[in-house]
């Protein structure tokens, strides 16, 4: 048994900074656990036919190091799966960070010792670990969502999840494939998918708004005043509601002239991007100025895509704009005007089963050689309750979820002393840009520790009624959005059968929820509760 100050899971955009927080500026052993045989994450697992990230590729990094800022150099405004991956490869080789990380090993179990306020963690590969601190970096949308059709099992053909993609990659070339789900991920692939395959069938639930992302290779000027201005970008990420480079415009879509704010949507529309979501700042809190993106939207879609009956199904969009994650596409609804392209409405022929040679609806039996799930993630708490936690009194972490999540500031658990969760529910991070959400939550945690260390203190956990205040907080955020009207979003659970339904994410935004962070340290660490060492 090793015995370490800290054992981190995961070695993504968290796991890794983590790792050079506390073992380079604390001095503190430390080990990261990655059950992939690669650095990276979500990164190193999506490896789907046109992966890529939302954020612009300059925001899309860390910024706590000016020397990676300077060193590094995106090719392109929103990077490639591919790209990203080399990225936090660079990190590990530029911060020595590969002698901590043990790859191909998975964590099967952790159980935290009352004894010594310490946890003990085993791996499926055999090793253990007693660490004082156990903390999570398993990302948020990492446990992949497979439905459970009937029949699947029978499929002659081959099949994939988005979020599982075989490394070798998948040839789609002369081959009929069908995909099932149109959010963010479906969206990306479709277009790359139907660019080779000899027929393509999109299985659509539910039709989703997508805003063009407008890629381009990025000039050398751009690429110049990215490094030149890292800091302003940096203030502006730190200090706007959702981490990217624009703050939102503080005007209500309802106080500008209807053609004045066409135009506005337009040339938004025209740059590609989130920058469309932040014209207005009430676009995300009342329902009549986000009908006015949303109707700009469908009638967007009813001009792209030629096929009167196509357009009808892809722009009959329901639910408000924004309110499940909006995708960013590249030619997604272009793609409807392919000869090769179908699209079949599962939301009024559901699909029965999988046969032996593809997917049977309600209506008709569809001939698949390939069929692809873009069906999303267990999103928030799917990854962690897979881990085997045990804390306080010998409570796991599943069966004290078992009604929902339950955290304070969405950094640890009751019940669950030394144990912090990276970008966990309850945190604001899955509604923003990731990597400022995951600085912020890195150095929060590791200001706590060296609080503790400098105290001599030897635990750190929240109470029950800690996890209540914020449970409250993070519902009354959501409830001043638009966000929990949606009943079928991931932000809700609702896309798992039988996970309970809670909001997850917490939508007072991020700079705000970086202020309550700030404010509870300078409270003397309110809400949490420390043990000196015996
Ligand atoms: P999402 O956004 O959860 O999308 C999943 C899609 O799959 C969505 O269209 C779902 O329809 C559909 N789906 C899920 N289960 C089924 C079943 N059983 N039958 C048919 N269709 C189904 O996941 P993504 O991977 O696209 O994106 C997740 C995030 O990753 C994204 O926001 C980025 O942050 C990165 P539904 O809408 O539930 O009707």
């Amino acid at each position: 048994m090793q015995t370490l100050d800290a054992i981190i899971i995961g070695s993504g955009f968290s796991g890794m900074y983590q790792l050079y927080s506390l073992r380079d500026k604390l001095g503190m052993t430390a080990k990261v656990l990655e059950a992939g045989s690669g650095v990276g994450g979500t990164w190193f697992w999506n490896r789907y036919p046109g992966a890529r990230c939302d954020s612009e590729s300059h925001t899309y990094m860390y910024y706590f190091s000016k020397e990676i800022i300077q060193e590094w150099e995106w090719s392109e405004r929103y990077p490639q799966q591919p790209e990203i991956l080399r990225y936090l490869n660079f990190v590990a080789d530029k911060l020595k960070l590969r002698s901590d990380i043990e790859l191909d090993t998975r964590m099967s179990q952790a159980h935290f010792d009352e004894a010594t306020n310490r946890w003990h963690v085993k791996t499926e590969n055999g090793k253990e670990y007693n660490a004082q601190y156990l903390i999570t970096a398993v990302g948020c949308l990492s446990s992949a969502n497979m439905p459970k059709i009937k029949g699947l099992s029978d499929f002659k053909g081959k099949w994939y999840h988005t979020g599982q993609w075989p490394h070798e990659g998948v040839d789609f070339k002369g081959k009929r494939v069908g995909v099932i789900g149109t959010g963010s991920t479906g969206i990306q692939a479709i277009p790359v998918i139907a660019a080779s395959a000899a027929h393509l069938t999109v299985f659509q639930r539910t039709p989703n708004y997508s805003l063009p992302a407008r890629n381009a290779p990025l000039t050398p000027e751009f690429k110049k005043y990215a490094k030149e201005h890292a800091d302003d970008i940096r203030k502006i990420m730190t200090t706007n509601t959702n981490g990217h480079g624009f703050y939102i415009e503080d005007k209500s879509a309802l106080e500008v002239p209807e053609d004045e704010r066409l135009k506005a949507y337009e040339k938004k529309w025209e740059q590609g991007g989130f920058q469309f979501r932040a014209l207005y700042r009430d676009i995300l809190t009342s329902a009549e100025a986000n009908e006015t993106a949303a109707q700009f939207i469908r009638n967007k879609i009813k001009q792209i895509v030629k096929k009167p009956e196509v357009a009808e199904l892809l722009a009959d969009i329901d639910h408000p704009f924004a309110a499940k994650r909006p995708p960013v596409d590249s030619h997604y609804f272009e793609t409807y005007n392919r000869d090769n392209v179908s699209l079949v409405d599962i939301r009024k022929a559901p699909i029965e089963c999988i046969t032996a040679n593809g997917i049977k609806t309600t209506e008709h039996e569809y001939p698949l050689d390939i069929i692809v799930f873009a069906t999303g993630f267990d999103a928030m708490t799917g990854s962690l309750v897979k881990l085997d936690v045990t804390g306080r009194n010998g409570r796991t972490l599943r069966e004290y979820w078992h009604a929902g999540p339950r955290t304070y500031l969405g950094l640890q658990i009751p019940g669950f002393p030394n144990m912090f969760t990276i970008t966990g529910p309850g945190s604001p991070s899955v509604l923003c840009n990731m990597p400022p959400a995951i600085e912020q939550h890195v150095e929060w945690i590791t200001r706590c520790i060296k609080h503790m260390r400098d105290k001599g203190l030897d635990c750190v956990e929240v109470p029950e009624s800690s996890g209540d205040a914020w449970q409250a907080e993070v519902d009354a955020a959501a409830n001043a959005t638009l966000l929990p009207k949606v009943k079928h979003s991931w932000y809700l659970g609702a896309n798992v059968p039988g996970k309970p339904q809670v909001f997850m994410p917490y939508a007072g935004g991020l700079s705000h929820y970086r202020d309550i962070c700030e404010e509870v340290i300078q409270d003397n660490y309110r809400g949490f509760e420390f043990h000196a060492a015996r």
